[in-house]
């Protein structure tokens, strides 16, 4: 058999990670783009992204639905991802007029987001249901001890028995108290709803057992079933982030820096604004040894994208093809995602601009700036949404899961809760003249411009938007290594469903226990205590490990 894998290219998506996976296990990709196609093909993977009703219809739409079922009967190898595995079920609730394929019998249901946050996004198992056949056996390289990455806000519930009745062998993850399906496969079927070309080197053995047709295996030695499970929150790991200030320096390379409370010269330098730029390191170098050291995601900030330049950033979208190459963990970009016009007069959308990124390996983008002033003009125009922000026509395009919003808020000291019209809460750690109380101020330009709008009307109005995450920072304790705002990080959760990475301040392993103890975030990243080598994402892992929290050691 060839080499070949053919992908169907139905919908707007960010699959380059998916190209780059098959490639790493040593297979090349052919693009379906004619369903005529698909008679001629060997093995079959169906992606998806966004929206179960949009990819359902489009795949109708573009005379796929009768050729996909026709090959998955032929008993080919199939494999379908995230909505490529929800658009096998019957139905599912995001959207009930658009049919699914019907291959297995059931439907979608959103997971319950009054006791966790929604979307599901994080690593969790996959846990093979054991069968008489499958006693002793890994199912495509599925192993029990391995956590996956996963992101959906739809999922089949798993009863016990019920699939299985019907000849289908299933693996299965728990979110809070809801357990759920995680891959399913019969005869010449793989699914799964996690990504495995996201999920470090555990994903990538499952792409290669399914295009390697190894459906069945012994389980090594060191795989033996150890699922483990963390009270309240199922599964799912506690999510560690490495990120990334990308800038270009006074030599006009572009390099990883890092600023104390956004300020990223050295002190008293020689550059006449004070000092030359911190440089910490090549971005590809450092996030391939984050990625080597257990980083569950990389996040790159392009720190100085509000300056005029090419909207075609080639040196950062080369920085983004190579990493994704060689790192398989969900990479986000942020940085001048916004309507643009560029150096030469063309306008470019922010959906344009967030393309170029998908296109070259991102997984996520991340908007700042444009977010602070979207939520304005939403609050403006009586929380009406207008359809064109960037945060609307990306997340419709690709997903809700694909945009992050990078909130950038410093702490504004006042006497009491009446003298302002933002959100004030008492803090215990008063301001420089005895304040007992702060609201947090939406900045935009990295901090350079304080706006009217408080922390919790931000991410209010982007969660109503589309935004599928917040990657909460904190001017006040950015590269201060004294532990993270927690003050901050617990009134952000309060007032949104969706997943929260709390961001700004860790000094050592200490800090992200404190954190996932002492507030209900979702992820918690760090910066400069990893690039300045005091400690590594995975002494991080090892440290809250000990203490009880679930953390993916396996890579
Ligand atoms: O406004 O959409 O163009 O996006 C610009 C992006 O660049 C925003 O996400 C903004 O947060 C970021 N940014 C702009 N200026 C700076 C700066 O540092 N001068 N960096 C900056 C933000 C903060 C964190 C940092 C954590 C952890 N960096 O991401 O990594 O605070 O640091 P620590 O662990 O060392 O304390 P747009």
């Amino acid at each position: 058999m060839s080499n070949t894998v053919h992908l169907l290219d139905y919908v707007a998506g960010n699959v380059r990670s998916l190209v780059n996976a098959i490639e790493k296990v040593g297979y090349q990709v052919v693009w379906i783009k004619d369903p005529a196609d698909l008679a001629n093909a060997d093995r079959v993977i169906l992606p998806g992204v966004g929206h179960f009703g949009h990819c359902l219809s489009s795949l109708s739409k573009a005379g796929f639905t009768q050729p996909l079922k026709d090959y998955i009967n032929s008993g080919k190898p199939f494999m379908g991802i995230c909505v490529g595995l929800q658009g096998l079920f019957e139905a599912s609730e995001e959207d009930l007029e658009t049919p699914g394929l019907g291959i297995i019998p059931g439907t979608l249901k959103h997971f319950d987001s009054s006791n966790k946050s929604v979307p599901h996004i994080g690593w969790n198992s996959a846990a093979t249901v054991e069968t008489p056949e499958l006693k002793g056996k890994s199912l495509y390289g599925l192993l029990s001890k391995n956590k996956y990455y996963y992101v959906h806000t739809y999922a089949v519930p798993y009863n016990e028995g019920e699939l299985e009745s019907q000849g289908w062998e299933v693996a299965t993850a728990r979110y809070g108290d809801e357990k759920f399906v995680g891959a399913i496969a019969k005869g010449n079927i793989l699914a799964t709803q996690f990504h495995p070309e996201k999920s470090g080197e555990a994903g990538l053995a499952v792409i290669k057992a399914f295009l390697d047709g190894s459906r069945l295996a012994d389980i090594p030695a060191d795989g033996a079933n150890q699922i483990l499970e963390d009270e309240g929150r199922g599964g799912l790991t506690r999510r560690i982030i490495a990120c990334l200030d990308v800038r270009t320096n006074d030599d006009g390379d572009l390099v990883v820096t890092k600023g104390d409370q956004y300020d990223v010269r050295e002190k008293g330098g020689a550059a006449s604004a004070g000092g030359q730029v911190r440089n910490l390191g090549k971005p590809v170098d450092l996030a391939k040894r984050y990625y080597e050291s257990g980083a569950d995601e990389v996040t790159f900030l392009n720190i100085t994208s509000f300056r005029n330049c090419p909207v075609a950033d080639t040196p950062m979208l080369e920085i983004l093809r190579l990493t994704s190459e060689e790192v398989f963990v969900p990479l986000t970009i942020g940085g001048g995602i916004r309507d643009v016009v560029d150096t030469d007069g063309t306008k470019v959308s922010a959906l344009e601009v967030a393309t170029m990124y998908f296109k070259s390996g991102a997984d996520k983008v991340s908007i700042g700036s444009d977010a602070v002033i979207a939520a304005e003009e939403y609050f403006a125009n009586g929380k009406k949404l207008n359809g064109t922000t960037a945060i609307e026509t990306i997340s419709k395009a690709y997903g809700n899961q694909a945009v992050v919003v990078s909130v950038d808020p410093r702490r504004v000291y006042v006497s009491s809760p009446e003298s302002t019209k933002r959100h004030a809460i008492k803090t215990a750690f008063p301001g420089p003249n005895g304040e007992q109380y702060c609201w947090y101020q939406c900045t935009i330009k990295g901090g350079r411009e304080g706006r009217d709008l408080d922390v919790q009307e931000l991410v209010s109005a982007v969660e109503a938007m589309g935004c599928g995450e917040i990657l909460l920072n904190c001017i006040d304790k950015d590269g201060t290594n004294s532990g993270f705002d927690l003050e901050l990080i617990n009134e952000v959760k309060k007032t949104i469903k969706i997943p929260v990475i709390a961001s700004s301040g860790a000094g050592n392993p200490g800090h992200f226990l404190e954190v996932f103890e002492k507030t209900t975030t979702d992820a918690a990243l760090g910066a400069g205590m990893f690039h300045r080598g005091e400690y590594t994402v995975a002494q991080v892992k090892d440290y809250l490990s000990t203490k009880s929290l679930l953390v993916r050691t396996s890579r």
